[in-house]
């Protein structure tokens, strides 16, 4: 099948969440069939969330891939799983060493008991907008609007972008 482009955001707001989420855009960028095409900084935010708990660092990176969208999400997993993740409970939204979510797959929509595709909830977090559009200017998002109509339309959150190391 063609390559098609697809954005995954990280997140991590257990351990060492700033290496963590660096090591994590290293792993993806060594899956096979998949090449890093393009990354966010990375961003300290405040957690979306019912229960308190501590700043995210989040991320957004592009990638082109060969792959189908259930065996990139098994990949995603797999890298996942490197970081000991692990709930301190079951609660939705507890805090997590490394969470990585597929939040565009090219143009295509999904929804099963594995994967949903758009992300149900990307274009109402910032966390996952500004980062996109860090990496894609003003895009637009077909069904959805151009970036910076849903930046503005998001709830604001705190939000920090984090010096790159690199640059
Ligand atoms: N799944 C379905 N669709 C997808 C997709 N597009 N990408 C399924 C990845 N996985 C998808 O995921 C549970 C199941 O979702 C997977 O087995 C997969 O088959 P999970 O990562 O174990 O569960 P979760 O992440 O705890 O739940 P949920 O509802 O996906 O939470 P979110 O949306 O990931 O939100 N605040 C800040 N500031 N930054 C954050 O990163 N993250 C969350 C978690 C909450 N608040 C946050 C942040
Ligand atoms: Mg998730």
């Amino acid at each position: 099948m063609p390559a098609e482009e697809v954005f995954i955001a990280l997140g991590s707001n257990l351990g060492d969440s700033i290496t963590i989420v660096e090591e994590a855009i290293q792993a993806l960028d060594h899956i096979n069939h998949c090449r890093l095409l393009a990354r966010s900084s990375l961003y300290r935010n405040e957690a979306i969330s019912d229960i308190p708990q501590d700043d995210y660092i989040n991320a957004v990176v592009k990638v082109e891939t060969n792959l189908e969208p259930m065996a990139l999400l098994l990949e995603l997993q797999a890298i996942e799983h490197a970081y000991y993740r692990h709930r301190e409970n079951d609660e939705r939204w507890a805090p997590r060493t490394l969470d990585l979510d597929i939040i565009l797959f090219g143009n295509r929509h999904m929804n099963d008991s594995h994967l949903t595709v758009p992300h149900p909830e990307f274009s109402r977090r910032r966390f996952v907008l500004e980062p996109m559009f860090e990496i894609e200017g003003d895009r637009f998002i077909a069904g959805y609007g151009s970036l910076s109509y849903l930046i503005n339309a998001a709830p604001v959150l705190r939000m920090e972008k984090l010096d790159r190391p690199d640059a």
